[in-house]
C-alpha cells in the first residue's frame, strides 16, 4: 500500500511526464513550422518516450493497489526564438524532471518504501541519459554556425526512431 504522500506525488509525476510529452510535441510543431522536419522528428520521438514514462507511473500505482487520479495538463509554451532556444528549454526541462525524480526518491527513502525506491531507480538512470542527450544537442547547436550546420543537424536528428527499448 502506498502512503498518501507517495500516492499523491506519483500521481503528480504522471502529469509531469504527460506535460513533458505535450511540451516536446509543442516543440515538434514549432520545428515543423520552421521546415526543420528532422528536429521535429526528434521531438516527436521524445514525446512518445515521455508517454511511456507516464505509463510506468500509471502502471506502478495500480500495481500497488491504488486508483490513478488524472489531473488537467497545463498548456505548454508554443514559440521559441531558434533551434538552440528550444533545445536549451528542453535541457532545462529535463533538469527540472531530474529534480522531481530526486524529490520522489527522497520521499521513498524517508518512508522506507523500498519497492518505490527500486521503481524510481530506473528513472534516476534514465534522467542521466535524458540530460546528456539534450545537453549534447545544445552544445552541437552552439558549435554550428549558419544554415548549412543547422541543415546537417536536422538531417542527423531526423534519424531518431522510437522503440520500446529506448524509452
Ligand atoms: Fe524526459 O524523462 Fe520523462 O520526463
Amino acid at each position: 500500500m502506498l502512503s498518501d504522500k507517495i500516492y499523491s506525488e506519483f500521481n503528480k509525476q504522471i502529469n509531469e511526464e504527460i506535460f513533458s510529452a505535450y511540451l516536446y510535441l509543442a516543440m515538434a510543431a514549432y520545428f515543423h513550422s520552421a521546415n526543420l522536419s528532422g528536429f521535429a522528428k526528434w521531438m516527436e520521438v521524445q514525446a512518445m518516450e515521455e508517454l511511456t514514462h507516464a505509463k510506468k507511473f500509471f502502471d506502478y500505482i495500480i500495481e500497488r493497489g491504488a486508483r490513478v487520479a488524472l489531473a488537467t495538463i497545463e498548456k505548454p509554451k508554443g514559440e521559441w526564438k531558434s533551434a538552440l532556444d528550444a533545445f536549451e528549454s528542453a535541457y532545462a526541462h529535463e533538469q527540472h524532471i531530474t529534480g522531481r525524480i530526486n524529490h520522489l526518491m527522497d520521499i521513498a527513502i524517508a518512508e522506507k518504501d523500498y519497492a518505490s525506491v527500486a521503481m524510481l531507480q530506473w528513472f534516476v538512470t534514465e534522467q542521466v541519459e535524458e540530460e546528456a542527450h539534450a545537453s549534447s544537442i545544445v552544445e552541437k547547436l552552439k558549435m554550428v554556425s549558419g544554415t548549412n550546420g543547422i541543415f546537417y543537424l536536422d538531417k542527423e536528428l531526423g534519424k531518431r526512431a522510437f522503440t520500446q527499448e529506448n524509452d
